[in-house]
C-alpha cells in the first residue's frame, strides 16, 4: 500500500459530485488524501485506512470544494476599451461601434500593436485575480490578431501563462472571432485562410486545445463555420459557438449539429435550439458578465435548458469590450441574480460543469477519488457563500495538483 502525498483533516468536504444534492456535501467529520497530485481517498475521518502521508494537515473544519474552472475566457489582448464604454452608456449601440471600425477590431489593433512581452505582462495579472479567488483551470481564446502571425501569437502567450504560473491554461483558436480589414467584404476569404493556413500550423504545433467561431450577422454565417468546423474535426480538434448572444442565427442547432463541446452566450436561443443542445450533450455556458455590460435585457432560456437537462456552466468571458470583468465569483453571482440560476448550480457550473464545458469532466470539476487534487480551502460557513459574496478575500488556499498554488 503506498503513502500519501498529503493528508487534509477535519475538513468540510463538498464534493459537488454529479447527481448528487446539496452541494454533494460529505457528512460527519471528513478527510481527504492526495497521491501524485490525485485524489486518493475521501471520507469519514473514523473509517480512515492506516497510512503514512508525507504532510497531514488539519484544517480545523474548513470548506473545501472542487477548485473553480472559467471555461470562457478572452484575456489576452492589448489596450482597452474603456472610451466604447463610455459611448456605450451615451446610447450608441455595440453593433454601432462594430460597425464604424470599433469594438473587436479596435483590440484587433492593439493586440497586432502588442509584442509578445507586452501581451504576457498584460495579462498575467488577470490570471492571478483569478487565481486569488480561487480559480486553477481557465481557458482562454485567440481571436484579437485575426492574421496568421498574431493569433498564433495570441495562442503562445496563452500557453506560457499556463507554464509560468501554476493556473492549467487550455487555449482556443477563435480565428473566426470577426472579418478582418484586410478581408473586409470577403468573409469567405477568410475562413479559407483559416481553414486552409491557420488552422494546420495551429494544430501541427498544437498550440489549441478547441476552436471557437463567433456566430452573428456581425460577424460570420452559419455556412461559413460550419465549413470551419468541418476542418477543425478533421484535424482532432473539438469545436465550441459564440452562439445566439445578440439574435437567435441558428448558432445552438449548428453547435449541437457539431456535437460542440459548448454553446457559449444563447440570450436569444430558441426552443428547438435548445432540443438540439440536449440531444448532442453540449454544455450551455452563461456568460453573465457580457449580458450585464451590453446592458442586455432578453435572458437565455435557462428554464427551458434545465427542463431539458442541458449543462449549465457559468463562465466571465473576461473581454475588453463585453466583459470587462476578471472576477469567477462575480460572474457566478451575476448569474444567480441575473438568470435565477440556483447558488449551487451557479457553483457547479464553474466547477463540474465547466469542467465539462473543456472536456475535462473525467479529470477534475469534483472532488472524487481519481480526479485532480485541484482544491479551494475557503473561509466560509457554507458553500452558498460563493455566489453570493464578490470581492471578499475568502480564499484560505488553493492547491493545483495537491501543491500549495501561490498566484
Ligand atoms: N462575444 C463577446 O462577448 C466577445 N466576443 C464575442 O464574440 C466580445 C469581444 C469584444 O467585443 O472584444
Ligand atoms: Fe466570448
Amino acid at each position: 500500500m503506498s503513502d500519501w502525498d498529503l493528508l487534509l483533516t477535519d475538513v468540510r468536504i463538498a464534493t459537488l459530485r454529479g447527481g448528487a444534492t446539496d452541494y454533494g456535501i460529505a457528512e460527519g467529520s471528513t478527510a481527504l488524501a492526495v497521491r501524485d497530485g490525485r485524489i486518493d481517498w475521501i471520507g469519514d475521518s473514523s473509517r480512515l485506512p492506516v497510512r503514512r502521508a508525507g504532510k497531514t494537515r488539519s484544517l480545523g473544519g474548513r470548506w473545501i470544494t472542487p477548485a473553480l474552472i472559467d471555461c470562457h475566457t478572452h484575456i489576452v489582448f492589448g489596450g482597452d476599451r474603456a472610451a466604447e464604454f463610455e459611448q456605450r452608456l451615451q446610447g450608441v449601440s455595440y453593433q454601432d461601434i462594430a460597425r464604424a471600425g470599433g469594438g473587436i477590431l479596435s483590440t484587433v489593433r492593439a493586440t497586432r500593436d502588442a509584442t509578445a512581452e507586452e501581451l504576457f505582462r498584460a495579462a498575467l495579472p488577470r490570471v492571478q485575480a483569478l487565481a486569488r479567488e480561487g480559480v486553477a483551470t481557465i481557458e482562454i481564446k485567440s481571436g484579437y490578431g485575426l492574421d496568421l502571425e498574431t493569433e498564433i501569437r495570441m495562442l503562445e502567450v496563452a500557453r506560457r501563462l499556463g507554464t509560468e504560473t501554476s493556473m492549467d491554461v487550455r487555449t482556443t483558436l477563435l480565428a473566426a472571432h470577426t472579418v478582418p480589414p484586410e478581408y473586409a467584404g470577403n468573409a469567405d476569404g477568410y475562413i479559407d485562410l483559416i481553414c486552409n493556413e491557420l488552422l494546420p500550423q495551429v494544430a501541427e504545433r498544437k498550440l489549441a486545445d478547441a476552436v471557437d467561431a463567433y456566430c452573428e450577422s456581425i460577424a460570420f454565417s452559419t455556412a461559413q463555420i460550419a465549413k470551419l468546423f468541418a476542418a477543425a474535426i478533421k484535424l482532432g480538434l473539438p469545436v465550441k459557438l459564440h452562439a445566439d448572444q445578440l439574435s437567435d442565427g441558428g448558432g445552438a442547432e449548428l453547435a449541437a449539429e457539431f456535437k460542440a463541446l459548448s454553446a457559449d452566450h444563447l440570450e436569444y436561443t430558441s426552443r428547438k435550439g435548445v432540443r438540439a443542445l440536449a440531444a448532442s450533450k453540449s454544455v450551455a455556458v452563461l456568460l453573465p458578465g457580457a449580458f450585464l455590460t451590453l446592458g442586455e435585457t432578453h435572458v437565455p432560456p435557462v428554464g427551458e435548458l434545465r427542463a431539458n437537462g442541458v449543462p449549465i456552466a457559468v463562465a466571465t468571458d473576461c473581454n475588453p469590450g463585453t466583459s470587462p470583468i476578471c472576477s469567477l465569483r462575480t460572474a457566478m453571482m451575476l448569474a444567480c441574480r441575473l438568470f435565477r440560476l440556483t447558488p449551487e448550480e451557479s457553483l457547479a457550473g464553474a466547477t463540474r460543469i465547466a469542467a465539462q464545458a473543456l472536456g475535462l469532466a473525467d479529470d477534475r470539476g469534483t472532488l472524487e477519488v481519481g480526479k485532480r487534487a485541484d482544491i479551494a480551502i475557503w473561509n466560509i460557513s457554507h458553500p452558498r457563500e460563493l455566489a453570493y459574496w464578490t470581492g471578499t478575500p475568502q480564499l484560505a488556499e488553493l492547491l493545483a495538483g495537491g501543491q500549495t498554488s501561490a498566484p
